[in-house]
């Protein structure tokens, strides 16, 4: 059914069918790397559109896959040709890049089959290809160029790719998108999320030109040493033998290598005089790869992370991270985020609160998010959509889990930002579970050595006991653990006397915590829902997570407030989850202040320093070792 070639070849798609048909091939897509450096063809803009929730453009009564459906983009007028029941042209637009829900208030609830139509003027370069570039497209896809099927693709948070060089020709052209987020119990994520499901062409869509020969895949990176930035450029239609050069203009040095037999040539070029990225200091450089006539530049840092013990460490030295979670939500206007703007609001008011990182939840954001983190300083931890109860015993749902870890990982292993894959987040403890997040760890592993794999893990609880003990950690990096005293459980003040067991001797970020206000509402501590009963629950989890020996990192839930169907509370909720720092209209909470008052202290004086040091109560469940004391944790660039 599906192969997963890691080494930079074609990802075959799982076979996508819109809907629950069997009857509809598989077809390939790819990811090119670094495609937002491309020459391109914006096709953003005005799209028509046709609203379909019996799937008729695409099926007909019988449920058989038509042959003249709308993907044909057929002309009413014409009469003596058949009989056509649509008029791309007659119907009314929408804009792409976004979600249909927040365009339309007819759309708001709609779950189902959307089409997509535009014209569009080209002149394709002879001898050269074009990729048909879709940001992301929620849920499932299929793309046609002038009636010819294009591709499929399943998955609404990753960037695809697909060859449109047989189809497109010089002078006017249209493409059909058929857009399908109807959740799945086999999708990923799964029926049930605590967000929007956003549908549409949510990000940017282009056509790419590229020459015969180009380059659709790279990894450089710095090595383990530091001594030399190492990794692989990879060609597609280039013949063994020939030559790729990698080029650091700003340090006037470049290598050539030849390329063998998979298309691959092995790059290493020292790395002395190069100045590693940290987040006070986010160098990037322009790095250029060119491949016979084939030149691509890109913005790149350099940078280690690698877990010693229970350090994280960054360039070698150990760092503590700073973070918050944060949702692809557009601020304000809401809808998904996907232009510039959203992310420089998203990120500045990161760096506002004093965050060092940012955990881009529950998947992959908008590739202007982790190009921005580069050029901010903010590390990421980024994450795939396996959430919550997903089908795990089922071997499709895994191929496409490991799909979209593919594209993501493609997408941004050039990002030196991104320093955590996260596989998963708060998945019930099953042996089916167990084993399909191990296939995901190894694939990370396989796929990206030089980063660190994590997952947001759920804690089991005795009285005033938790613990961390969930075997998946086994095959992490870095735990992840989400947990909610005094929201979900028991009261802020709980937290005082919780005693901690972490049964990894690993860095153990606390992934989520955290409670709903509503901005503006004010009352006692006490009293759900006002921002001093947030504040209260962020006044009792810092000092008590600050006491954990193996805490080497934070993102409390959430930075703004954002839309889920789960949060029906009349007056407070009205449909958004209130557990943001920020309100959905931009006004800061009272637990805003909090913790970007303690992320100043710690940024200053390490986490220890702000916490009385107390004597260890959480031993280590597992191994039974003794806690290691707590310690400061350094600086980056101390
Ligand atoms: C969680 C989930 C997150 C939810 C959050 C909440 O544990 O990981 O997606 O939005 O809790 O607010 O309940």
């Amino acid at each position: 059914m599906k192969r997963l070639l890691w080494k930079g070849l074609w990802i075959q798609v799982i076979a996508v069918a819109l809907s629950a048909s069997p009857g509809l091939a598989q077809s390939k897509t790819t990811v090119l790397a670094d495609a937002d450096h491309r020459k391109a063809l914006s096709l953003d803009g005005d799209w028509h559109y046709i609203v379909d929730p019996y799937d008729g453009g695409l099926y007909n009564f019988h449920r058989e896959i038509r042959t003249d459906g709308f993907f044909l983009n057929g002309a009413p007028e014409t009469g003596s040709s058949g009989l056509v029941e649509y008029d791309f042209g007659k119907s009314p637009t929408l804009k792409v890049p976004g979600d249909w829900n927040t365009q339309h208030d007819s759309l708001f609830y709609y779950e189902g089959l959307l089409w997509y139509e535009r014209d569009f003027r080209y002149q394709p370069v002879a001898g050269h290809k074009t990729f048909l570039h879709i940001g992301a497209a929620n849920y499932k896809s299929i793309a046609w160029v002038n009636g010819q099927e294009a591709c499929r693709h399943e998955g609404g948070f990753t960037d695809f790719d697909c060859d449109v060089s047989a189809s497109v020709h010089g002078g006017r052209n249209f493409v059909v998108v058929a857009v399908d987020n109807t959740r799945l119990a086999d999708g990923v994520p799964t029926l049930n999320t605590d967000w929007w499901n956003y549908g549409g062409l949510t990000r940017d869509v282009s056509l790419i030109d590229v020459p015969a020969q180009y380059i659709d895949d790279y990894d450089l990176h710095l090595n383990r040493e530091r001594t030399a930035i190492e990794g692989s450029v990879h060609v597609e239609g280039a013949a063994a033998g020939e030559e790729v050069t990698v080029s650091l203009p700003e340090l006037n040095r470049s290598v050539s290598a030849k390329l063998g037999a998979d298309g691959r040539a092995a790059i290493s070029l020292p790395a002395a005089g190069v100045e590693w990225w940290t987040p006070e200091h986010p160098r990037l450089y322009n790095v250029r790869l060119q491949a016979a006539s084939d030149r691509l530049d890109d913005e790149m840092g350099f940078r280690t992370i690698e877990v010693r013990g229970t350090d994280i460490l960054l360039n070698g030295k150990p760092v503590f991270l700073r973070g918050i979670s944060i949702h692809g939500e557009a601020p304000l206007r809401g809808g998904r985020a996907n232009s510039d703007q959203d992310a420089a609001t998203l990120l500045g008011w990161a760096k506002e609160l004093g965050c060092n990182y940012v955990r881009l939840a529950h998947y992959p954001h908008d590739q202007r998010m982790t190009r921005m983190a580069d050029r901010l300083g903010l590390m990421v931890w980024s994450e795939i959509p396996v959430y919550w109860a997903e089908n795990f015993g089922d071997r499709a749902v895994l191929a496409k889990a490991e799909q979209q870890l593919q594209e993501e990982i493609r997408r941004d292993r050039d990002k030196a930002s991104v320093v955590l894959w996260s596989i998963a987040n708060e998945t019930p403890l099953t042996p089916e579970r167990t084993a399909f997040l191990k296939t995901l760890a190894g694939d990370v592993h396989g796929l990206d050595p030089t980063r660190l794999v994590t997952a947001a893990l759920l804690v089991r609880t005795e009285g005033h006991d938790k613990y961390v003990d969930d075997p998946l950690g086994a095959a992490l990096d870095v735990i992840g653990m989400n947990e909610y005293i005094g929201w979900y459980e028991q009261l802020p003040q709980d937290a005082d006397t919780t005693v901690w067991h972490i049964g990894y001797q690993k860095p153990l970020i606390v992934s989520e915590f955290g409670g709903d206000a509503k901005a503006g509402l004010h009352g006692k501590p006490t009293q759900r829902w006002t921002e001093e009963y947030q504040a209260s629950i962020f006044q009792h989890q810092l000092p008590m997570l600050a006491k954990i020996p193996q805490f080497r990192g934070l993102t409390p839930w959430i930075l703004v407030d954002f839309r889920s169907p789960m949060r029906q509370l009349p007056g407070v909720q009205d449909g958004y989850n209130r557990k943001g720092l920020i309100s959905n209209h931009g006004e800061k909470k009272e637990a805003f202040f909090i913790l970007q008052k303690t992320y100043r202290e710690w940024a200053n004086d390490g986490v220890s320093s702000v916490v009385p040091v107390q004597p260890v109560t959480g031993t280590n469940e597992r191994t039974r070792a003794p806690a290691p004391a707590q310690k400061k944790v350094a600086r980056p660039g101390e």
